[in-house]
C-alpha cells in the first residue's frame, strides 16, 4: 500500500507540506486545483506550479482528488460535449506532472453531506456528523448555508456550483437513476480512452452518504452498484476509489467483502471509520475498529491479502487538541489514522513472514 495525504494547496490548507513530511511513510500528496470550477481546463502552467511545490519535499503527485465533473455532464445536457473536452484536456495536463489516478464522483448537485461539522464527542474532540431526520426535513439551502459557513471552502461545495442550485434541482426532475447511469456511461466512453492513453486510472468515489438526499438520484452506493459500474468497461483505466466511510454509513455494505471481491480494480483506498446508529445517523470517529462500525482491521487485512499496491489515504479525522482546520481534514487525527493503518499492515506482514518460516 502506498500512503498518501490529502493536501489542499499552498495558502488553502491549515496543514503544511513540512508537517506532512514528518508523518511516517507518506509518499505523495493527494491534490487538486481547488480554485478551478468544475468544467474548466486545468492548465499545464498551473499543474506544473503544484509539482514545483511538491518536489521541494519529495512528494509525488500520483493521485488527483478530484477533477470534478460538470453538472451538465451528469445531467446529460447538450452542453456536456464542451465540458467533456475540457475534462480530457485536464487529464492530459495532469499526466504531464505524473498523475496516475484521478478520483472523481458522479453525485448530483451535492458532494458529501453532513448536518454538523463540529459535533462534540465524549472525549471533547469534534467531528462531522449526519443526522438523518434533520436532512429528511431540511431545506437544501439551509444545509448549504451551514456547510459553507466555515472559513475554509469545502471540497464539493464550491460557490459556483451552489449558485445555480434551484435550476439544478429542476433539471434533475427529469433525471432518474437509470438516466444518471446512462449519462455516466456516456462520460466514461468518452474519457476512458484518453485516460488509457495517458496511463491514468479513473477512480470513481462512492456516494456519501450512500443513499439519495433531497430526492436527488444517487447510484454508486453498494456492492451491487459497484458490480454494475465495473461491468461498463474492461478498460484498465476503469477503476474505483473505495471509501470505507462513505459505503460504511450503510451497515448492509460488507466492506471487507467488497474489497476481497474487487481489490484488483481499486486504484485508491480511502480508509476511515464511522459509527452508525440504529436511527440511521452516523458520526465520524477515530480510525480504530473498536471506535466505529467499520472493521478497519479487516479492511486492511483484505487489502493485505490481495497484495494491494495501490494508493491509500487516511480519510476524515476528528478535530483534536483545539486544532483550527478544514472540517475533517486536520493534521493530528489523520496522522494518527496513518499510524493505525501502518500498524495493522506491518502486523499482517509479520504474520505472513512468520507463517512462511
Ligand atoms: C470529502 C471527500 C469527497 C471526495 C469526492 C471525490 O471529504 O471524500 O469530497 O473528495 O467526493 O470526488
Amino acid at each position: 500500500m502506498r500512503m498518501t495525504f490529502r493536501w489542499y494547496g499552498e495558502d488553502n490548507d491549515s496543514v503544511s507540506l513540512d508537517q506532512i513530511k514528518q508523518i511516517p511513510g507518506v509518499e505523495g500528496v493527494v491534490w487538486a486545483l481547488h480554485h478551478r470550477p468544475a468544467g474548466e481546463v486545468w492548465t499545464e502552467e498551473e499543474v506544473r506550479e503544484v509539482k514545483r511545490q511538491a518536489d521541494e519535499y519529495g512528494f509525488n503527485l500520483d493521485v488527483v482528488e478530484s477533477i470534478n465533473v460538470h453538472e451538465d455532464i451528469k445531467l446529460g445536457k447538450p452542453t456536456r460535449d464542451e465540458y467533456i473536452e475540457n475534462y480530457k484536456a485536464s487529464l492530459r495536463n495532469v499526466a504531464k506532472v505524473g498523475a496516475k489516478v484521478v478520483c472523481f464522483n458522479f453525485m448530483p448537485v451535492f458532494d458529501w453531506t453532513r448536518t454538523d461539522l463540529y459535533k462534540e464527542l465524549e472525549d471533547g474532540s469534534t467531528v462531522l456528523f449526519y443526522e438523518k431526520s434533520k436532512v429528511d426535513n431540511m431545506n437544501p439551502n439551509d444545509l448549504i448555508k451551514q456547510t459553507t459557513e466555515s472559513e475554509f471552502t469545502m471540497p464539493g461545495w464550491e460557490p459556483e456550483r451552489l449558485a445555480t442550485i434551484e435550476e439544478s434541482f429542476k433539471d434533475y426532475e427529469k433525471v432518474d437513476e437509470e438516466q444518471l447511469w446512462k449519462n455516466l456511461e456516456h462520460f466514461l466512453n468518452e474519457i476512458l480512452p484518453v485516460a488509457e492513453e495517458e496511463d491514468i486510472k479513473m477512480a470513481i468515489h462512492p456516494d456519501d452518504p450512500p443513499w439519495s438526499v433531497f430526492d436527488l438520484p444517487r447510484i454508486i452506493n453498494s456492492e451491487k452498484a459497484i458490480e454494475r459500474y465495473l461491468s461498463i468497461s474492461d478498460s484498465p483505466a476503469h477503476c474505483l476509489t473505495l471509501c470505507t466511510g462513505s459505503l460504511g454509513a450503510n451497515t448492509e455494505n460488507d466492506i471487507p467483502k467488497i474489497i476481497r471481491r474487487f481489490a484488483d480494480r481499486v486504484a485508491f483506498a480511502h480508509i476511515r471509520n464511522v459509527r452508525v446508529y440504529d436511527n440511521g445517523d452516523f458520526i465520524e470517529t477515530s480510525h480504530r475498529t473498536k471506535d466505529g462500525s467499520v472493521p478497519i482491521d479487516d479492511v486492511v487485512k483484505a487489502y493485505h491479502e490481495a497484495g494491494f499496491d495501490g494508493y491509500v489515504r487516511p480519510d476524515h479525522g476528528r478535530h483534536l487538541w483545539n486544532e483550527n482546520c478544514r472540517p475533517g481534514y486536520g493534521l493530528y487525527d489523520r496522522a494518527l489514522g496513518i499510524m493505525y493503518l501502518w500498524g495493522l499492515w506491518d502486523a499482517y506482514e509479520l504474520n505472513n513472514k512468520k507463517g512462511a518460516e
